[in-house]
């Protein structure tokens, strides 16, 4: 029997505990011991119950998914579930930790299920471009009906185990050790007189408008299929006999694992914790950190000092004046009201953050014991190294100072300090509380303990932290800069930002990169420009459509109009109808004759100017990993998961045409598109981006 599956005996009860961590993934030899130990408990004398029980975090994290794309190994796990399920035993699961995917699948399998009241369950095969494919989508439904199991399914979200309970999917919640629990549990079924009861031979729920279902759950991924393929399985498991059933399941799973959508993310599921990964930070010791301070209260700055409170961080939150320090606290307790709503803390936690973690300050000298600094105020050079002198002046030797700058030179202001070493970027992205990516931008002097407390604070704050080198926007804003000059320049060729956004929003974002300008501010981007300008590095075509906006006094959202008019709330987009006129002005002044764009063609574009970008910031260091690029995408600016960022997208539809078409868009405009060396290395040696990740 393989190593990973012990096999006891206890009374007539044969134990199988399940020893493969960190999670208990179903891999090969996992399920080969399972079925070796279900051989074994058949044949042994006297053996009249099977318990399966987890040892260590889980009961079963799933399927292995580092097996994927590799030809299947042997016993394959519907296989296995269904043999676990015909046992003329009667099969008890006792879960703990999480069971997910195939892990409850194979709970689902068994005649019982008993789970301690911590324990998680979940079919989260979505979350990989896939859909359960071990029988989770006949046997669900028919604990729970149609409407709750898709709901499970294409969601993928954890349940606990008490509405698990209630859902039908857990036949007792019980607090104790799992191996206890199970083994009392199953004593008392045996004891009872209970034999087998197969989920597969219980009816099947009640029909649902499947097409009603399948449109709706389409409409709602933006593009992304497998939620909306959980239907059809459901479907078949009500208008076919089980097994039937069981053969349209696997042919969905098997056509989805062929798809772009599913290498997309699980790319992103290995990428996210790869990430923060970084073997320069192997054996540093961040410095501890309990208390910090914020500088600057604006959105920006309660953002942070919010996500430090949720924490458990205390935090000093220096203003100008009082009348701004309250306006700060203001900001911190609408957000902390939000985290109450939404269960993320209780209201005694609430009440401790107000009155005890958080203090605002006025002075620079109460900042003498902060363990960290975070400065947030405005984004103005001779700003920032006002505060970081008085930020050297007064606090101790050993604390960190960061900047949460999103493009200016972090050498710059660390060298206004005494302590260089001690300085670094961190970026957070608005609302800083909310939003899950964090940049942490390591300068040229900054010390290896001083970057690794900023990965360890990251982390604690529950963020995707990417370590990003120095450059004007560092990873994201560089790149953002770049497709959104694509982006401006294809409207001066005659595509209109309602195309643009309208063509992104098909791909698979979020929202259009203008409406999202519209969201975050027009004035950012409108100081931007100014400062590029100034520098000498505007744009041979200079638009200036959006500057005209907010010389006007439209800053989008915040003002109620930008590219589109909110006159009906922030979610009506109507677009603003003074906006192609100018438009039409900057192409009449720089003597251009518009043309019209598909949106296959406005994708390209927009992609191929994000890629070239992407391989620049790679090529330079300033990302480590294409990987890294990949997670400040997605987790920063709205890249659709099921690609699996940007340069895994590249990968799929092939660099030699995308680098052909960023050659052919240079004959126009050689500087802007000049080629990045690395991708044209990559094309000339074939390899791809993902090749370079797995360099490390
Ligand atoms: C599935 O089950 C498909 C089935 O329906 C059907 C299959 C049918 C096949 C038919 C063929 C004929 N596999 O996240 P952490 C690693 S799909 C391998 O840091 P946490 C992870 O990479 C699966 N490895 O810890 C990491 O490795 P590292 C459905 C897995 O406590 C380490 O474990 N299940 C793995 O924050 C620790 O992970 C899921 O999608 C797996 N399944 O979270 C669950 N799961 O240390 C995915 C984890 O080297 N997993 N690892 O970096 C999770 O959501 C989280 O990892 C947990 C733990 C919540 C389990």
């Amino acid at each position: 029997m393989s190593d990973k599956i012990a096999y006891s005996r206890q009374g007539d009860i044969a134990i199988l505990t399940v020893r493969n961590p960190p999670v208990n993934a179903l891999s090969q030899a996992v399920r080969q011991g399972l079925s070796d130990g279900m051989d074994r408990a058949e044949a042994d004398a006297g053996v009249r119950a099977v318990l399966i029980v987890g040892e260590g975090r889980a009961f079963f994290a799933g399927a292995d998914i580092t097996e994927f794309g590799k030809p299947p190994l042997a016993p394959h796990l519907p296989d296995l579930v269904n043999r676990i399920e015909a046992s003329p035993l009667l099969v008890v699961a006792s879960m703990h930790g999480v069971s997910l995917g195939g892990g409850l699948e194979v709970a689902l399998g068994c005649h019982y299920r008993i789970a301690v009241p911590s324990a998680k369950v979940g079919l989260p095969e979505v979350h990989l471009g896939l859909l359960p494919g071990a029988g989770g989508t006949q046997r669900l439904p028919r604990l729970t009906g149609v409407e709750a199991g898709l709901d499970v399914m294409t969601t993928g979200r954890h349940i606990g185990a008490d509405k698990a309970h209630a859902l039908g999917i857990i036949d007792v919640v019980q607090d104790g050790d799992p191996k206890d629990n199970g083994i009392a549990y199953a004593q008392r079924l045996l004891d009872e007189g209970a034999g087998p009861r197969p989920v597969s031979a219980m009816p099947p729920p009640d029909p649902i408008d499947w097409d009603a279902a399948f449109d709706a759950i389409l409409a709602k991924g933006r593009g992304q299929i497998s939620p909306a393929w959980c239907v059809r399985a459901v479907q078949a498991s009500v208008e076919k006999p089980f097994a039937e059933g069981l053969k349209a399941e696997r042919q969905i799973f098997y056509d989805l694992m062929q798809t772009d959508q599913r290498q997309g993310m699980i790319h992103a599921f290995f990428s996210e914790r790869a990430v923060s990964n970084l073997p320069e930070l192997k054996g540093v010791e961040p410095r501890a950190v309990h208390h910090i301070a914020v500088i600057g209260g604006g959105t920006m700055g309660a953002g942070i000092a919010t996500a430090a409170l949720l924490s458990g961080l205390r935090v000093h939150l220096l203003e100008m004046s009082p009348e701004a320090g309250e306006a700060a606290r203001g900001r911190i307790e609408g957000n902390l009201a939000g985290a109450l709503k939404r269960g993320k803390i209780t209201a005694d936690q609430h009440e401790a953050i107000l009155t005890q973690a958080l203090q605002i300050v006025t002075s620079y000298d109460t900042l003498a014991e902060v363990d960290l600094v975070i400065e947030a105020v405005f984004e103005d050079m001779d700003v920032k190294k006002q505060v970081f002198a008085e930020l050297d002046r007064v606090c101790k030797p050993g604390a960190i100072l960061a900047s949460n700058t999103s493009y200016l030179d972090i050498n710059e202001i660390a060298a206004t300090t005494s302590r260089p070493a001690d300085v670094l970027g961190l970026h957070f992205f608005s609302p800083a509380h909310v939003m899950k990516l964090l940049e942490v931008v390591v300068g040229d002097k900054t010390a290896p303990e001083v970057t690794a407390t900023g990965f360890a604070l990251g982390k604690r704050l529950n963020k995707i932290s990417v370590r990003a080198g120095v450059c004007d926007g560092f990873i994201g804003n560089r790149i953002l800069a770049t497709y959104r000059t694509a982006a401006d320049q294809m409207i001066l060729d005659g595509a209109s930002p309602y195309d643009i956004d309208a063509a992104l929003e098909e791909f698979g974002f979020a929202m259009g990169p203008f409406a999202v300008a519209d969201l975050a501010g027009l004035d950012i981007g409108w100081a931007v420009r100014k400062r590029k300008r100034a520098e000498g590095h505007a744009p041979t075509r200079d638009a200036t459509y959006a500057d005209k906006l907010c010389e006007d006094g439209h800053f989008g959202q915040k003002t109620g109009k930008g590219y589109y008019d909110y006159a009906a709330g922030p979610k009506a987009r109507v677009p603003n109808p003074d906006v192609l006129p100018m438009i039409e002005a900057d192409r009449a002044r720089l003597g251009i004759t518009p043309r019209d764009f598909n949106h296959e063609e406005i994708t390209r574009r927009y992609m191929a100017a994000m890629v070239n970008e992407a391989a620049k910031v790679v090529g330079e260091g300033i990302a480590r990993r294409p990987l890294d690029v990949d997670m400040t995408l997605l987790f920063g600016y709205g890249f659709p998961r099921y690609r699996g960022g940007p340069l895994k997208w590249a990968d799929i539809v092939g660099l030699e045409p995308l680098l052909n078409d960023i050659k052919s868009y240079a004959a126009a405009d050689p500087d802007f598109w000049a080629p990045a060396p690395l991708l044209e290395q990559l094309v000339a040696e074939n390899k791809t981006f993902d090749d370079l990740n797995k360099k490390g």
